[in-house]
Formats: structure tokens, C-alpha cells, sequence
């Protein structure tokens, strides 16, 4: 066990006991507390296993949130909400090591987030991730290390997938044959964004990257969006990467583990809640590619985070954290059955992009 008051003291935050704090928050990554202290804060253990270079991931975040908080200062908002402040430790650090863990704190916003947002909630959030990669647009990429490098380079992901069936560490292959043969049988997907990028058609841009909808922060009165939180993977990527990440699971009838599959598909009037919401900001930046390929970013990203599920699994379940033996397969199975319902929406879904440019 923690010993929080302990930690908290590094960052100058006393509290009364270890009993005020708690587990928050359905991640799949870092260990998230939070105090029932007046004000609360967020802890966070790093998850070091995905982030190696805690240091430099901690300063992309700092420099990220400090222009951030200078952007939304000068249009008049409130930085403390709209987004993550670091809290530095007595010696100005932006965290803690105690023995082999890293701890960061933030101070806590207050607001919720969904895991299966309604219609409402994913036009505010459109807007939010559109915003979000606005406030960045001039914000200077090389000063950005990449946390996780080739993160969404599906092609490598996919490579990733066929390494780990040949090598089927855990004896687990033989079993979904089935989940695999489909999950090969989208190598056809892989490189179009990659394509994109080569010959310029889709350029870099500082993006999100993590842009499931719990990582935005809604007002529980209100339902607006409070801010984007999550900041771990902020590093050049495509538009196409936080619009198909937010509508893979956003646009979802079911939550990403949803077992019973036949209550899992894509719902387009969520799709189009989301596309209305994001385009509203982005529609002048973007690029005729990128406009064309919303839906099959939808398409590809689900495939992705499918097979990175999948890889898991087969290779012992290291990466994300399960809550059961056959999670990452079940996670697996859904986003993969949600391939195969969005193969059939995409031309509905380009109608609707239409409507919004
Ligand atoms: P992970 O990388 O594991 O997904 P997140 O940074 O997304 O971790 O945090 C997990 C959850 O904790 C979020 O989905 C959100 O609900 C909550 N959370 C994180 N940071 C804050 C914050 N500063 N204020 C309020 N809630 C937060
Ligand atoms: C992880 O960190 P979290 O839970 O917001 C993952 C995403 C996946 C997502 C699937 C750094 O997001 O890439 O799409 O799980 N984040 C990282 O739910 O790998
Ligand atoms: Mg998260």
C-alpha cells in the first residue's frame, strides 16, 4: 500500500490520512487516485512499462498545459478548468520517484466523464477536440517528445499482430482462429493514412492522439465540455487519428467490452453528432484528403486499437490493464465486430460529412 501522505508531502499537500484517497477513473494505463482532501487533487502512478522516458513525457506536459493555459487566459478562460495543471513537487519537479514508481498530481477538475456518451455529449466533444487541436496549431512540434513512438503507424501495428501470432507466447492462437483470420484479412486498410502522410496529402499536425471520450471532462450540470484531459500521447499526428479514435468509441452502441455483440455496432447519429461538433472548428484547415477519409478513419482506428487489443492478448496481457483473463479478447472481439458494421455505414457516413463542410 501507498503510503499518500507520505507522496503528497513531496508536493506540498498535506492530508489527514491514507483513507482519503481513492482509486478514480476507468484508464487503461496509469493507476489514478484522487484525495477527498478541500481541494482534491489527482495522483497519478505513471505507468512506466508504456512510458520509459517519464522525464521528458512529464516535460512535453508541462510545456503543453503552459500554452495551453496562456491560449485559453488570452480568450478569457479559466486555465484551471479548461485544462490539467500540474502540481511540481517542493523541488519544482513535475513529479515524484518513490523507489521503481513515478507520481504525478494534478489538481483535480470537476467534472465527469463518459464511458457511453449520448449525442449531446458527442457534439460537445467534437467541438472540443477540434478546438483542442486549434489552440495547438502553433504550438512548435519539435520541442515534442514522442512518449510513444509509431503510436498510431497501423502498418507497424499490424506487423505487431503477425509477430505476435507466429510467435503465440501464451498457446492462445489456436483458439480465435476465427478473430485472427478477420483481423488479417484488413491488412487492406493499413497504409491509407500512412499514404497520406508520405505524399503530403494529409499533414502532421499536433494532435491528441488518445481521443477516447473519457478523456474530455464534461460539466455534470450542464453537459458542456470542461476540458481534454489525458495528455500523455500530445506528439505530431494526424487529424484523422483523434477524429476515428473519438468515433471508435464514441460512436459505439456498447461499451468497449461489451460481450454480447450483437448490441454492438456504429451509430451514425452519433457520428454525426461528433462530425458536426468537430468540423465546426476544423472544416477550414482541413484538407481535401482528410475531409474524404473521416470515415474510414473510423474505420481504421478501430481496427487499430482491435489488433492492439488482440496482440495482447496473445502475447499475456503487458500493456493494458484487465480486470479478467480474456479481456483484451473480449475488447478485441467488440472493436473488431465494430469493423466489420462500419465496412458497411461508410458511404452513409460521407453523406453526413458532406452536410457539415
Ligand atoms: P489513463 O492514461 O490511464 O487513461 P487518464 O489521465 O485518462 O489516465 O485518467 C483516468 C481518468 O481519471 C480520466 O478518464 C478521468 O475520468 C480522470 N481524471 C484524470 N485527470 C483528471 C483531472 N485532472 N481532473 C478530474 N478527473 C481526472
Ligand atoms: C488507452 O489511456 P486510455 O485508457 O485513455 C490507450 C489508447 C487506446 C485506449 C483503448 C497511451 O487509452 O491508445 O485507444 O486505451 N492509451 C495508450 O481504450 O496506449
Ligand atoms: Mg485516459
Amino acid at each position: 500500500m501507498v503510503d499518500f501522505k507520505a507522496l503528497l508531502k513531496n508536493f506540498g499537500i498535506e492530508i489527514c490520512c491514507n483513507d482519503c484517497v481513492h482509486p478514480y477513473g476507468d484508464g487503461h494505463i496509469n493507476d489514478t487516485y484522487i484525495t477527498d482532501t478541500d481541494p482534491k487533487y489527482i495522483i497519478q502512478k505513471i505507468n512506466t512499462n508504456v512510458f520509459k522516458d517519464y522525464d521528458r513525457l512529464m516535460n512535453n506536459i508541462a510545456l503543453v498545459t503552459e500554452f495551453l493555459a496562456n491560449k485559453i487566459r488570452e480568450n478569457g478562460g479559466d486555465p484551471a478548468v479548461e485544462t490539467l495543471t500540474i502540481i511540481k513537487t517542493v523541488d519544482g519537479k513535475n513529479y515524484y520517484k518513490l523507489g521503481d514508481d513515478v507520481y504525478r498530481v494534478y489538481d483535480f477538475i470537476n467534472g465527469v466523464s463518459y464511458n457511453l456518451p449520448n449525442t449531446q455529449l458527442l457534439l460537445e466533444a467534437g467541438k472540443a477536440f477540434g478546438k483542442f487541436q486549434n489552440q495547438l496549431a502553433d504550438f512548435d512540434a519539435s520541442l515534442l517528445f514522442e512518449s510513444i513512438p509509431n503510436f498510431h503507424h497501423t502498418r507497424k501495428r499490424f506487423g505487431n499482430l503477425v509477430a505476435a501470432i507466429e510467435a503465440d507466447k501464451m498457446g492462445r492462437a489456436a483458439d480465435i482462429k476465427a478473430d485472427i483470420d478477420f483481423a488479417l484479412s484488413c491488412e487492406k486498410y493499413v497504409d491509407v493514412v500512412l499514404d497520406g502522410i508520405a505524399d503530403g496529402s494529409i499533414p502532421l499536425r499536433v494532435t491528441h492522439n488518445d481521443t477516447k471520450i473519457n478523456n474530455v471532462l464534461f460539466d455534470a450540470n450542464t453537459n458542456k465540455c470542461l476540458s481534454v484531459i489525458d495528455l500523455d500521447t500530445v506528439m505530431p499526428g494526424s487529424m484523422l487519428y483523434d477524429f476515428g479514435d473519438a468515433l471508435r468509441f464514441g460512436a459505439s452502441s456498447a461499451k468497449e467490452d461489451e460481450t454480447d455483440l450483437s448490441i454492438v455496432y456504429c451509430q451514425l447519429d452519433k457520428f454525426e453528432a461528433f462530425t458536426e461538433g468537430f468540423l465546426s472548428q476544423v472544416k477550414d484547415s482541413a484538407t481535401p484528403r482528410e475531409i474524404e477519409l473521416l470515415p474510414l478513419s473510423v474505420l481504421l482506428l478501430t481496427y487499430e486499437c482491435g489488433i492492439r487489443f488482440l496482440t495482447d492478448y496473445l502475447e499475456g496481457d503487458t500493456y493494458f490493464k484487465i480486470h479478467y483473463p480474456q479481456h483484451n479478447l473480449d475488447r478485441a472481439r467488440n472493436q473488431l465486430k465494430l469493423v466489420a458494421d462500419i465496412e458497411t455505414k461508410l458511404d452513409a457516413m460521407s453523406e453526413i460529412v458532406k452536410k457539415y463542410v
